[in-house]
């Protein structure tokens, strides 16, 4: 059945959705019908668990590794830690991160933020590919707002799995503590929203995302996704 716009779940607002549409979560979730999810691109760190989670690991003292990266390019990657990164006199200095799979088995690119202690800067060089590729970041100024966190910013690059980057880091200090984390943690699900109300299909294809993909929504609960004057429904 087809209804116009319901104006009571406009009245509902601040109740849990499901209150305001016909479908069950779960039997939405057949799987055969699931877009594809994306993978990276997840440029959101601000508020987010994964930043909680990476403020964690900086607090933790069992978690921490010292590591010179004014000499050699030491290799980063451990997931979970906190890398006190000493640098030259300069403030600059150099370490290596390679990436896993870790959206999905079959991932090939992972979004990575790199929370930092001070107001650094980072570029990450593909030394995989020749000739290399020298990334500057997707995030570059984002400031962390936790009066209880000791990581300030982060810098996120979409990175290829099993490519081996160089990350040169400029800063004004002579340390900088830094910890790793990979974001798909972070997604959401997004529904198509093809007519263009605001409501998602009913039906079940949506994608996961950091970011809103074009046309599609976080809100469900359109049964004829092809008329914009029914929704709700
Ligand atoms: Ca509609």
């Amino acid at each position: 059945m087809k209804r116009t716009k319901r104006t009571l779940c406009g009245a509902l607002l601040g109740l849990s959705l499901a209150a305001c549409g016909p479908a069950d979560e779960a039997g939405q979730d057949v799987t055969s019908e699931r877009e594809q999810p994306l993978e990276a691109t997840c440029t959101s760190v601000a508020n987010t668990d994964m930043t909680v989670h990476a403020c964690l690991h900086a607090s933790n003292p069992g978690d921490n590794v010292n590591v010179n990266g004014a000499s050699g390019a030491p290799n980063i990657s451990t997931q979970h830690r906190h890398y006190t990164v000493a640098l030259s006199g300069g403030g600059t200095g150099k370490v290596t991160y390679i990436p896993i799979a870790r959206t999905s088995t079959t991932s090939t690119v992972e979004s990575v933020a790199f929370y930092a202690t001070q107001n650094v800067t980072i570029t990450a060089v593909d030394t995989s590919v020749t000739p290399n590729v020298t990334l500057t970041a997707l995030v570059s100024t984002h400031g962390i707002t936790s009066d209880t966190c000791t990581l300030r910013h982060a810098r996120v690059f979409d990175l290829q799995v099993g490519h081996t980057y160089e990350l040169n880091i400029s800063s004004p200090t002579s340390s900088v503590g830094v910890v790793p984390e990979y974001l798909y943690d972070n997604r959401g699900r997004y529904y198509r929203d093809a007519d263009g109300d605001g409501y998602g299909a009913n039906t079940p294809l949506y994608r996961f995302a950091c970011e809103p993909p074009a046309g599609y929504v976080t809100q469900r609960f359109d049964c004829d996704d092809t008329n914009p004057a029914i929704f709700n429904c």
